[in-house]
């Protein structure tokens, strides 16, 4: 069993018990189909992970088990994981949250170098290279979830560029808080892909283990949703800052800004292999003016170092760069700062 049951009562009181599966996958905006994909089986493929102390942690139940495609990525390139209800086409329209019931929370992405993407069972360590949480508001407040879902369940994340060549896995894991109050209640969904990385890069980045890097009382899996707060802890280590992230998050200042009751009535989004706008029109609906302030810290980056547009540039406990390549950094909360044009 994937859930307990006092997890789904739980995720029951706190609304509908809608959960999904990460199952799609494309490279620099190029469907890849299912092939290269561990995709959750049977009727419970939707059910979440509860116990970070499993196995199933690392690539859901059976995502031990490897499948026979492998996706070829380039180093520096972008892919795009997509969360859905299920697996019907119904479900993967635009019209279906990607996750919904109140299933707020954040989006992460790990990697994992492997001999062998068809045969790996995921307990080397990973490395992460996309993390987004709160965005703006609290109880529940607006999440990386939303985005996704806001974004028909695709969240872009840049490989990075001086990656070392050859076999990796992929873990997308959304983290849902609704039940999140109570120790194992955070809901944990989590599909695993087999990708080949090109390229003549040589970066081999640390990485924690799973299970071991996740504890049920971690900050930011033993959280109260339906709270007042101003930030979040992402759970794991922080982003190998090699790495890009997020990459499709410019509708972020706006949303920050914004008044906590937001609704994005249109959502338009072109994408190309090397950049990616996201047109976001924001209806605001709400009064209460809590403007959730990104304070910008003062780096205006053409000095060629410091972090890439999009990647980690401060944070409790940020040990990487501090200044930005391009863009300017720009405070998430006290754990995250990002570089943003
Ligand atoms: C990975 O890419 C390299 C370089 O293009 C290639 O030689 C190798 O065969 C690929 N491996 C797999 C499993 O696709
Ligand atoms: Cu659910």
């Amino acid at each position: 069993m994937k859930a307990t049951g006092f997890a789904i009562a739980a995720a029951s009181v706190a609304g509908a018990s809608a959960h999904a599966i990460f199952q799609k996958l494309a490279v620099n905006g190029v469907d890849q189909g299912t092939s290269c994909i561990r995709l959750p089986q049977g009727p419970s493929a939707n059910f979440p992970v509860t116990l970070v102390s499993s196995d199933d942690i690392r690539c859901n139940v059976g995502g031990s088990t490897g499948v026979s495609g492998v996706c070829s990525v380039p180093a520096g390139g972008t892919i795009t994981v997509e969360m859905h209800p299920t697996y019907s086409d119904a479900d993967r329209s635009c019209d279906v949250e990607a996750i919904g019931g109140g299933h707020h929370g954040p989006v992460q992405v790990y990697m994992q170098k492997v001999t062998d993407a068809t045969t790996a069972d995921g307990s080397g360590p990973w490395f992460k290279v996309y993390a987004e949480g709160l965005i703006s508001g609290y109880n529940a407040g607006y999440w990386a979830t939303d985005r996704m879902n806001d974004n028909c369940g695709k969240v872009d994340v840049v490989i990075p560029s001086g990656l070392a060549p050859g076999n990796y896995l992929v873990r997308a894991e959304v983290i849902a808080l609704h039940a999140a109050f109570q120790t194992n209640g955070a809901q944990f969904y989590i599909t695993c892909y087999q990708i080949n990385v090109t390229g003549s890069g040589t970066a081999q980045p640390s990485g924690v283990l799973l299970p071991g890097a996740y504890s049920p009382t971690d900050p930011g899996i033993y959280w109260d949703l339906y709270r007042s707060f101003s930030s979040y802890p992402l759970p794991g280590p922080t982003v190998y800052s090699g790495g890009g992230s997020p990459a499709s998050s410019t509708t972020g200042t706006t949303l920050r800004t914004t008044t906590t009751t937001t609704t994005i009535s249109t959502t338009a989004r072109t994408t190309t292999p090397s950049s990616t706008t996201r047109v976001a029109t924001t209806t605001t609906t709400a009064s209460t003016t809590r403007a959730t302030t990104t304070s910008s810290t003062t780096t205006t980056g053409s000095s060629g170092t410091g972090a890439p547009l999009w990647g980690q540039c401060g944070g409790l406990g940020w040990t990487g760069p501090t200044t930005c390549a391009s863009g300017n950094c720009v405070s998430t909360n006290a754990y995250y700062s990002q570089c943003q044009p």
